[in-house]
């Protein structure tokens, strides 16, 4: 059963700083030079109507999370209403503080309307399938899905360890109503199999699988296919796109010089790396195609028990359209450094006029 999914749903919200006068003119600029572009007519981005998202993410682990928050803040069509960060290995103790750090270090180079707010999820995985690791990333993702329901769900973003929707799904399995679970993860359909998202936390995978939480699942398979993104590919498309633009180019390259034989291991290419997450922004801009499929159990090895007679289903993300989803990304970056911009712009005339 082939479906192809676009859709785009609705929402907003800001807070943490408060905006000051020029952000706020800065913002203005943002809106009016971008958020309503005529070709994006098939999107409803009136305000209220973008879709929220929650996203949770081992950011810093690698550097497609960074790339994928990045995404995230300039798409007009959607609204992050809040950051929750996890576990991985490698990071300094307490992991999920790392993560938010660098969460942190992200929002304030990126040029976005209002602001957005991160919590420190859980540091280590669930000790089981039944105990939930309360946290205040745990709590915002239960408080903020509140507002939504089965009609209008809040999309939750899973690009690292699913400890913490886990955990939120133990302590108030009502969620499972409220939210729709995007997640990368899973090295293919047929095996299964993973070596990173779900091999981070396995409990909290079949916890996710166990729940009525409508499910999407982008695999390695297809992000590695069709996310490929190679050093001068990324400078051609966005050294041009400001300060932002260089952050992420700088990122990828020196994530790609921190060792070209791991990455040549990963993707036979010495210079070409994954933005793995970025699966998911392109699922919530209906960049994708995907397939309804029986709902598997999750083995302790990692590979899939299919059961074709599973009442419950997930969609399983077959291909990505990666030229559209870059062309998006620039074509918002571009807005983001017009707005940066025009903020350094006002503050000169601020500091002129008072002179
Ligand atoms: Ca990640």
């Amino acid at each position: 059963m082939k479906h192809s999914l676009s859709h785009i749903n609705v929402a907003s919200k800001p807070r943490r700083r408060p905006a000051s006068t020029y952000l706020r003119f800065a913002l203005a600029c943002l809106i009016a030079a971008c958020v309503f572009p005529s070709d994006v007519s098939a999107v409803n981005i009136a305000r209220g109507t973008r879709r929220a998202v929650v996203l949770t993410t081992d950011v810093g682990a690698e550097m497609d999370d960074q790339w994928t928050l990045a995404h995230l803040l300039v798409a007009p069509e959607l609204d992050l209403r809040g950051v929750v960060t996890t576990h991985a290995p490698g990071l300094d103790t307490p992991a999920a503080e790392t993560t938010a750090r660098v969460a942190r270090e992200v929002l304030e180079r990126i040029p976005h309307r209002g602001s957005t707010p991160v919590f420190a999820g859980s540091s280590v995985p669930l000790a089981d399938e039944r105990t939930p690791r309360t946290n205040p990333g745990v709590r915002f993702l239960i408080e903020e899905s509140r507002h939504f329901d089965a009609g209008r769900r809040l999309a939750v973003l899973v690009t690292g360890a699913a400890t913490d929707v886990a955990s939120a799904l133990l302590v108030d399995p009502s969620l499972a109503g409220r939210i729709e679970i995007v997640a990368m993860g899973f090295d293919e359909w047929q095996h299964g199999g993973d070596s990173w998202n779900i091999k981070n936390d396995r409990a909290a995978w079949r916890v996710m699988l166990a729940s009525r939480a409508p499910l999407v699942i982008g695999n390695a398979a297809v992000t590695r296919r069709d996310l490929a993104m190679t050093r001068v590919r990324a400078r051609e498309m966005f050294a041009a796109h400001g300060t932002t633009g260089d952050f992420l180019v700088r990122l990828l390259e020196r994530w790609l010089d921190r060792d070209p034989a791991f990455t040549r291991q990963v993707t036979g290419q010495p210079d070409t790396w994954v933005i793995w997450d970025e699966v998911t922004t392109a699922y919530l801009l209906g960049m994708t195609r995907a397939d309804v499929r029986p709902r598997p159990r999750l083995r302790d090895d990692l590979s899939f028990e299919h059961d074709l007679r599973a009442r419950r289903k997930l969609l399983w993300v077959t291909s990505v359209d990666a030229p559209r989803l870059w062309r998006h990304f620039m074509k918002y970056l571009s807005c983001a450094k017009n707005s940066e911009r025009n903020l350094k712009r006002k503050k000169q005339s601020a500091k002129a006029a008072m002179a």
